[in-house]
């Protein structure tokens, strides 16, 4: 059998690709805004039903971008269950990362713990929707107004997410996407900024231009984060496929739910009743109970070829550039610290066949 890695990118049909392919060199318009620059952001702000959004040329670039968007300073609270980019932004904005603890239910920042983390230099709150399940965007709003913070979300794995009867992305002062070869949707690399007004996308298109505001003004430090004409034309193309691949996505992760269902010490993760999901990854846990220990499992599988990750260990908390930071204890993160030693992704993805799921499965149940 073929190895089978975590995720593999939904490749729409070659020769679909060719004709945006001549249309670009026809133009010769490569970057910088150009014709399928101008039609993605159109199409997938109509699609994610937002307002405004800004392509990046990948999600990290977006995310630092955010963050000078809206002058954050000082203090930043963030989870330490992510993928690096999410704490490495701040960094790159000389921000303090605060980290906080998840909950065990969502894997995001445990709304209930936020409160205790704020100091006068606190700034913003930069949660992450962790596979796609959606923070509690409620409690975490009350907290922001009560002590005048900003909510960036860290929506990279949220792709056309909708928490009830709206998109997730709505919430908050600015979301971000990621679009990278792993993400449900994907434009090789690739990211946007979803800004609730048109002079805030202003502020970003500025940004991600050097800081031009116009052919001889520069208004800001700004950075080359823009998206160019093939990754947006494939952006097109895979808009096209959407919903087919989510569909997928949605019957891949039915079938691991049923085939899982009995296994002593495996639980999957819980699904909410006011919520679409996107089916981004499939997290098990491993627990006390089950016959192997996580690393024994995630061994066995890829002796068979069967790429699992655990997304997301360790924790960003244990890294050099994080763990001398006082927030960054363990003894202050228990429960992200339980579920990263216990998680363990399966391979989830529109092309993912039943026979190789059936595979996957029955080596986790041990048959
Ligand atoms: N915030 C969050 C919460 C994120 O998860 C991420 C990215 C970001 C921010 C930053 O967004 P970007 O700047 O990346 O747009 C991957 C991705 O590189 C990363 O985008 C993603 N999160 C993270 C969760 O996963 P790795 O190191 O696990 O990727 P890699 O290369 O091991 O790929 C995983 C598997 O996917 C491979 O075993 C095979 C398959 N694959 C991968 C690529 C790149 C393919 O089949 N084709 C491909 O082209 O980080």
């Amino acid at each position: 059998m073929k190895n089978i890695y975590v995720t593999q990118p939904n490749m729409p049909p070659l020769e679909e690709f060719l004709p945006y392919l001549e249309k670009i060199w026809e133009s010769k318009l490569l970057t910088n805004g150009g014709p399928f620059h101008q039609e993605l952001e159109k199409k997938l702000a109509e699609y994610l039903g937002v307002e405004h959004l800004s392509l990046f040329t990948n999600g990290t670039i977006a995310l630092v971008t955010a963050l000078q968007a809206l002058r954050i300073t000082g203090e930043v609270i963030t989870t330490p269950f992510s993928f690096v980019a999410t704490a490495h932004s701040l960094l790159w904005n000389g921000i303090k990362p605060v980290f906080v603890d998840i909950d065990s239910e969502s894997f995001n920042l445990d709304p209930d713990k936020i409160e205790a983390a704020i100091t006068p230099q606190t700034t913003a709150i930069l949660p992450v929707h962790v596979y796609g399940n959606p923070c509690d965007v409620q409690k975490i709003q009350k907290i922001a107004d009560t002590y005048g913070l900003k909510v960036i979300y860290d929506a990279a794995h949220a792709f056309g997410v909708n928490y009830k009867d709206e998109s997730l992305l709505k919430h908050g002062d600015l979301s971000i996407l990621s679009f990278h070869a792993t993400k449900v949707f994907n434009t090789f690399e690739g990211g946007a900024i979803i800004c609730p007004d048109a002079k805030m996308k202003k502020r970003i298109d500025d940004l991600k231009n050097f800081g031009f505001a116009d052919e001889v003004t520069v208004v800001a430090p700004g950075i080359n984060g823009k998206m160019n004409e093939i990754q947006a034309a494939f952006g097109l193309l895979q808009l096209k496929h959407i919903e087919e691949a989510i569909d997928r996505r949605r019957e891949i992760d039915a079938r691991y739910r049923q085939h899982l269902s009995n296994v002593p010490g495996i639980t999957c993760s819980s699904i909410e009743a006011d919520t679409k999901y996107n089916y981004s990854y499939f997290p098990i846990m491993v627990e006390e109970g089950y016959s192997l220990s996580r690393e024994e499992l995630y061994e066995k599988l890829h002796q068979h070829g069967i790429y699992a990750r655990r997304y997301f260990y360790p924790l960003i908390t244990d890294f050099p550039m994080y763990r001398g930071i006082q927030s960054a204890k363990p003894g202050n993160l228990p429960v992200a610290k339980l579920i990263a030693e216990r998680v363990l992704c399966l391979p989830i993805y529109p092309d993912l066949s039943k026979l190789e799921q059936q595979t996957i499965a029955s080596i986790v149940r041990g048959d």
